[in-house]
């Protein structure tokens, strides 16, 4: 597997893993995980062909950490991301004081009016470094970053949860928690 077929597996994998299963007539639990073995043949089937040992290196090399694997593993999951209603049974968390969220320019005066949306996603999606922050808004255009006052929203009753890759997730950020 080269690196462009990685590339290619992976945009395939993260698409059924979190959006669209049914695609390849893939059975997903309530939780996310699919079976691996299920993946590997069904995937195949659209020629998008790839071993267990592919996988590993795709599941350990991911430059996000996007998928997991079970304990025996049997089954695989994307860790975050999801449009797809699965309950990933995240464990709530207490956040830093700030929390950054990266989108693109041209979206910064709705956002600044109507707060930071989840859109198709299933929650909002936030990073504890301004770094990533700037590469998620770098994918829409000119980046542009907002601090987001994680730790006020929690002491006001707001929830968040960390994912495995550790992504911080909530429903909705107010545009009254955007630090000036
Ligand atoms: C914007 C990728 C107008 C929001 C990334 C974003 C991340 C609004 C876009 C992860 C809005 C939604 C998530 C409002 C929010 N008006 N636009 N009121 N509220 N938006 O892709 O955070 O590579 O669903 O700013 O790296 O960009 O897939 O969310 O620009 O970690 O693993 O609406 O996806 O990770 O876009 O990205 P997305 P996101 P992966």
């Amino acid at each position: 597997m080269n690196e462009s077929d990685k590339r290619r597996i992976g945009k395939f994998i993260s698409l059924v893993l979190r959006h669209d299963p049914k695609m390849i007539s893939l059975a997903m639990d309530e939780h996310g995980w699919v079976e691996v073995a299920d993946l590997i043949n069904k995937s195949a089937k659209r020629n998008v062909v790839f071993s267990k040992k592919d996988l590993d290196e795709i599941v350990s090399t991911n430059d996000k950490k996007r998928y997991a694997y079970n304990n025996d593993e049997t089954k695989i999951r994307a860790n975050q991301g999801h449009s797809i209603q699965v309950d990933l049974q995240f464990v709530e968390k207490e956040p830093p004081m700030f929390l950054y969220h990266g989108t693109a320019e041209r979206f910064v005066s709705e956002i600044k009016e109507g707060g930071i949306q989840k859109m198709s996603r299933q929650y909002v999606h936030l990073s504890e470094d301004k770094d990533t922050a700037i590469k998620v808004g770098s994918r829409r255009g000119k980046p542009y970053i907002f601090t987001v006052l994680a730790q006020q929203m929690f002491n006001e009753g707001c929830v968040f949860y960390q994912s495995e890759n550790g992504v911080w997730l909530t429903d909705f950020v107010a545009s009254k928690y955007f630090s000036k």
